[in-house]
């Protein structure tokens, strides 16, 4: 069951468009961001209620020149644009997700893919944090609040603490830093309410 609500039927395989249910409320955009490879894609697949949008380009000659293979050998595609899905949380609200790319050379198609958006989850992988410096200064750049998840790879290093992990990526204090396995619909939903609840809890006051 992909939604996080119990009467909104599972349409990922299916592939047929659903309706919003009914106790939708607050509709908002959030991006899924990171480095390629990191499971963009894959979390916003496990997830979504309706069928993803995605658009993929094989990877050629050109682009293995400037997308960095290691560590994710297995990968003949690289996304040249952008996921979409959408997934009801309960208590009506309902996350419309925008997977972005998050290398340097997509900085042009940031802010407009940005446009809108209360929040990102940024997907980390352990094993080449560096690889997400990247994104994270788009991110901080363009002031979104966001949320970090690192995705579960079965070779991922398992020594370094969170402390470390933090001060690694130079994170806030009050930056919620999780982890998820992106081939999972619960424990990206987890992420997502991680999120969530960071925007929640640092809303800007209602104007008087
Ligand atoms: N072991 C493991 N593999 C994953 C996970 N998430 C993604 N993958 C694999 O990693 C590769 C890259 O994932 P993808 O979603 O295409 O990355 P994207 O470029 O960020 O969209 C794919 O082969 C996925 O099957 C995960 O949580 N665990
Ligand atoms: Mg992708």
């Amino acid at each position: 069951m992909a939604s996080a609500t119990s009467s909104t039927p599972d349409t990922r395989q299916g592939g047929a468009e659903i309706h919003l249910p009914d106790t939708a409320r607050d509709l908002v955009k959030i991006l899924v961001t990171g480095p390629f490879g990191v499971g963009k894609t894959t979390l916003i697949r496990s997830v979504s209620e309706i069928r993803p949008l995605h658009t993929e380009e094989r990877l050629t000659e050109a682009s293995a020149q400037v997308d960095d293979l290691a560590g994710v050998r297995e990968k003949s595609t690289t996304t040249v644009a952008i996921d979409f899905g959408r997934i009801s949380l309960p208590g009506g609200i309902v996350l419309y997700l925008f997977g972005t790319p998050g290398q340097e050379r997509f900085r042009a198609l940031w802010d407009d893919i940005a446009y809108g958006a209360l929040g990102a989850l940024v997907l980390v992988d352990a094993r080449r944090i560096d690889a997400s410096f990247d994104v994270l200064g788009l991110v901080e750049e363009s002031g979104l609040p966001y949320a970090v998840a690192f995705n579960t790879f079965p070779d991922a290093p398992r020594h370094h603490t969170p402390e470390q992990l933090r001060a690694a990526l130079d994170l806030e204090p009050t930056t919620p830093m999780v982890t998820c396995d992106a081939r999972e619909a619960d424990s990206s939903i987890d992420a997502l309410l991680a999120l969530v609840q960071h925007l929640i809890d640092h809303r800007p006051a209602e104007p008087r």
